[in-house]
């Protein structure tokens, strides 16, 4: 997959191919990023990306032409048909159907911008899609454009081992994970839950959905309002609650 990322910070985005997972695809040729900075697409000499906001107010505002020439740099270098997403709060929420809609194209384009803005015509004329990491506000969209080239490099076909794939297909899709632990047994008189030193794999399989359902239900009632839970998971669900009232 090839991705192109529109910036003034390219050096910042380009760590993003450094390190764990999102580092290995890119060294093994299953993801190309490139960066493309709109100050070496003006025209005049202070190289000018910005200028100040039409009907007045603090900050400055993106200006429409140097990220006009960079997008259109970047179409070329990507397959046709390559969606232009451009990073903000004011988007549609990025979640895990957005990055698995990206990971089976074979080219993206983000924009990051900078500043108060980007120019309004910039984005009608331009942009496919606004999208949000959530509801605060960064100082550019360079952190958020690596979170999405992250979440979606690691779902492009080969880039995780089968382990780590066999994972994400699981049943628990769409619910928030269990709780893990690893060695020792016993840290500062905190056990591992019995139910995982068992060998049982059916109980601890059973263990940890009723763990994910629970969590989900607490912490995250939205996720569990999209899904229809099956009648197991729903008496799962409500041991968990009444396990958890008993001060289990
Ligand atoms: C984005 C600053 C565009 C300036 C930002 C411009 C954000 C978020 C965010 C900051 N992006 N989810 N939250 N961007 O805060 O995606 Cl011009």
């Amino acid at each position: 997959m090839q991705i192109v990322t529109v910036t003034l910070f390219p050096q910042m985005v380009e760590t993003v191919v450094e390190y764990g997972v999102v580092g290995r695809a890119a060294k093994n040729g299953m993801l190309s990023l490139k960066c493309l900075n709109p100050r070496d697409f003006t025209t005049d000499v202070h190289r000018t990306v910005d200028d100040r906001p039409y009907g007045g107010g603090p900050g400055m505002v993106m200006k429409y032409e140097p990220l006009a020439s960079a997008l259109r740099c970047a179409r070329g270098q990507v397959p046709a048909g390559s969606p232009v997403v451009c990073l903000s709060p004011q988007g549609r929420a990025f979640d895990q159907q957005a990055a698995r809609r990206f990971a089976n194209m074979d080219g993206l384009i983000l924009l990051s911008g900078r500043y108060e803005g980007i120019d309004e015509r910039l984005l009608e004329a331009e942009v496919d899609e606004e999208l949000s990491l959530g509801d605060f506000v960064l100082s550019g969209g360079e952190i958020p454009a690596m979170a999405v080239i992250d979440a979606v490099a690691r779902l492009i076909p080969g880039v995780l081992g089968d382990d780590e794939s066999a994972q994400r297909d699981s049943f628990m899709d769409g619910l928030l994970d269990h709780p893990h632990y690893t060695r020792p047994e016993e840290v500062d008189g905190r056990r591992v839950p019995e139910v995982l030193l068992s060998g049982d794999h059916r109980r601890i399989a059973e263990w940890r959905l009723k763990q994910a359902l629970g969590r989900s239900y607490l912490r995250r009632p939205d996720l569990l309002d999209r899904l229809s839970l099956t009648n197991p998971q729903r008496r799962l669900l409500e041991e968990f609650l009444q396990e958890r009232d008993d001060g289990l």
